[in-house]
């Protein structure tokens, strides 16, 4: 046996390569729990939306249309103002807190999404697609137009 091979401890190569698979691993788990995370807010989101949809139903069976919206963050206040409305058979959302805040300062709450961004309403006259309305989540980039928007 060659004494000179091995004195009992770890070479800095070998601690290194160790270092080296712990880095990778560690960076594995993150983008992992980053994707799983993503995934949650988005089903959060959706749930959020779904909400909303039904709301807008019992708005619309109620009032007789929908309420106006441009696709705007005063869209997503106007929207918030009349489905917790106390006319008719109102309120016909109750937000949990979460899906409420007032993203612009201006006083006015506002519905929004799990990354807390206002839910852009707009009415089906403005979309170009043939639908009733929309409602539109800029996802966790905050982006209008993005990849990663939920739209109902
Ligand atoms: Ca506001
Ligand atoms: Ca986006």
């Amino acid at each position: 046996m060659a004494r000179h091979e091995r004195d009992g401890g770890f070479t800095i190569v070998e601690i290194l390569v160790v270092i080296a698979i712990i880095s990778v691993l560690a960076g594995l788990l993150m983008t992992g729990v980053l994707i799983a995370k993503r995934n949650a807010m988005k089903k959060q989101t959706k749930i959020i939306l779904a909400g909303i949809s039904i709301a807008l139903e019992s708005y619309k069976t109620d009032m007789g249309d929908y309420p106006p919206g441009s696709g705007d963050t005063q869209s997503a206040e106007t929207l918030f103002a009349e489905l917790t409305t106390a006319k008719g058979f109102g309120p016909y959302y109750t937000s949990r807190d979460k899906s409420v805040r007032d993203t612009n300062g201006n006083g006015v709450m506002e519905l929004v999404d799990a990354w807390g961004n206002p839910i852009l309403y707009t009415r089906g006259e403005l979309l170009v697609e043939e639908k009733e309305y929309e409602l539109v989540s800029t996802g966790a980039d905050g982006v209008q137009g993005t990849e990663d928007d939920v739209v109902m």
